[in-house]
């Protein structure tokens, strides 16, 4: 130490200059303050820090967390955000969310991939599935001048394939950019609830016919049964009775088939089914993920004798199992 201090004491104003420059020098590397020492001249430049991802929570619109999204409901991503170089650094925010089938650059689409984007240079935030950003309710921070601040996107999901916590679920990644080439990147986990719809074609058919004619077509010959499924399902379907003031039709007189030939020799797909008052699987019809898929049901009655004329009305109810 003596040496050192011998050494410094000895040397010219010249190298004394030289070695403070050397000691602030060090301490760039630490605060990552640029310190240049220019004759009589201090220049002071700052440097970037990269933005960092402080926490990121998905809320259902009454603010509560959720970590179960049911598809066509709105829902908050809250992403907090610190920022050193001020928000006025923050580029852009990419939320990118996929599902168990897909990975995080497969591209978007309704069943398994959604990316939403905030831009914050056009202040516009851009959705790659449309109509699943909720720019009303977006949000956000208002002072871009402070070190921290919290965004808000609003979206829905479609349909959006389902998952369990006990299998695989979707994936969450949140990337925050500044405007110096750096991120951060945050990774969550949720679930897609099940969903299911079905649409029918019309909400009537008819029959006309007299006593003892089998398997007379339906008025429409047949009706389409559209599904809207995000998990295994299988069409269900029943029937009452025809029933007049004076006398009735049997359930069990009413057939479905999934083509338009009743009588045929060599019976094409499923075979033709008598429907019952309980529920049963229509024409074997099941499967996995289902958007607007069309299943037309032909129709045909086979009418009793002797039997009353009149009109003779019931119902047959459609519905999906999902699970
Ligand atoms: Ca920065
Ligand atoms: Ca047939
Ligand atoms: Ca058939």
């Amino acid at each position: 130490m003596r040496k050192f201090l011998d050494w410094f004491r000895g040397t010219s104003k010249e190298n004394k200059i030289i070695f403070v420059a050397a000691v602030l020098s060090v301490i760039i590397v630490v605060g990552a303050i640029f310190i240049t020492l220019q004759e009589v001249g201090v220049g002071v430049g700052v440097g970037n820090v990269p933005p960092r991802i402080l926490s990121v929570s998905l809320k259902d619109t009454n603010e509560n967390p959720v970590t179960e999204l049911d598809p066509f409901t709105e829902y908050y991503l809250y992403v907090s955000v610190s920022e050193d170089n001020t928000l006025l650094d923050i580029e852009a925010l990419k939320v990118i969310m996929y599902s168990p089938q897909a990975t995080e650059t497969s591209p978007d689409s309704e069943a398994d991939h959604y990316t939403f984007i905030y831009n914050a240079t056009t202040g516009s935030w851009i959705e790659g599935v449309q109509d699943t950003i909720i720019l009303p309710d977006c949000v956000v921070p208002a002072d871009l001048t402070v070190a921290s601040g919290t965004y808000r996107l609003a979206f829905r999901l479609k349909l959006a394939r389902a998952t369990s916590p006990i299998a695989d679920q979707w994936t969450l990644k949140v990337i925050v950019f500044d405007d110096n080439g750096t991120n951060d990147t945050y990774i969550m986990n949720f679930d897609v609830g099940v969903y299911a719809q079905i649409a029918l074609s019309a909400n009537q058919i008819s029959f006309y016919g007299k006593p003892g004619d089998t398997k007379v077509p339906s008025s429409p010959q047949y009706i389409t049964v559209t599904v809207y499924a995000n998990w295994l399902w299988e069409l269900l379907i029943r029937g009452t009775n025809l029933t007049s003031a004076e006398a009735s039709i049997p359930v069990s007189n009413i057939f479905i088939d999934d083509d338009p030939n009743p009588t045929e020799a060599t019976e094409s797909g499923a075979n033709i089914q008598a429907l019952t008052e309980t529920f049963q699987t229509a024409l074997g019809q099941s499967g996995g993920y289902a958007n607007g898929l069309e299943i037309n049901i032909y129709f045909y009655i086979d009418i009793p004798s002797p039997l009353p004329s009149g009109t003779y009305t019931g119902k047959i109810y459609f519905a999906l199992s999902v699970g």
